[in-house]
């Protein structure tokens, strides 16, 4: 059985500049899935520092963090079957050389530290990332007249 599941996404700074927000949204939307939660935010130092730990030893990560606070960023929380493995598959390999075409960072990038989007990459880091970047009371759950056509 597949599950229902929330997973963050964050459109980044290349995004909003190169006026690919819309493109992005409209490609989730289409695939059907639900927009629980959606704003424009600024990050902080010291949320980069949690959400990018993983990376914290690498060579880019101070340009890296730096990218990251160009401009305002697009916060999405998406509602789907397997959403959190879904999204990934939409958004393609980290690498857009290396990414499958069709895929957000395959078709508008071709470099590794302008790839457009990021997207939770499991259950745990799905529900930890909602909740660094999404109050409570930002979070949305209604019904829509086309669920019983999305999920079944
Ligand atoms: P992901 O975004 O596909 O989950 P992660 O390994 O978590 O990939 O890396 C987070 C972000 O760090 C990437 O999306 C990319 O923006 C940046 N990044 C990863 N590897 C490199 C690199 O080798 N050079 C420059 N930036 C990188
Ligand atoms: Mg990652």
């Amino acid at each position: 059985m597949a599950d229902v599941q929330r997973t963050l996404v964050l459109l980044k700074p290349d995004a909003l500049q190169r006026d690919l927000l819309g493109e992005i949204l409209t490609r989730f939307e289409r695939k059907g899935l639900k927009i629980i939660g959606l704003k424009l935010f600024q990050l902080s130092d010291e949320q980069l520092n949690v959400h990018y730990a993983h990376l914290a030893e690498k060579s880019f990560f101070a340009d890296l963090k730096t990218f990251m606070k160009h401009t305002p960023v697009v916060g999405i929380v998406l509602e789907g079957m397997e959403a959190i493995a879904e999204v990934r598959k939409m958004i393609g390999s980290t690498n857009p050389l290396q990414a499958d075409a069709g895929t957000v960072r395959a078709d508008f990038s071709m470099n590794v530290s302008s790839n457009l989007v990021h997207a939770s990459d499991s259950v745990e880091n799905a529900a930890e990332e909602v909740k660094r970047f999404f109050k409570e009371e930002e979070l949305f759950a209604y019904a829509k007249i086309t669920d019983q056509y999305i999920f079944g």
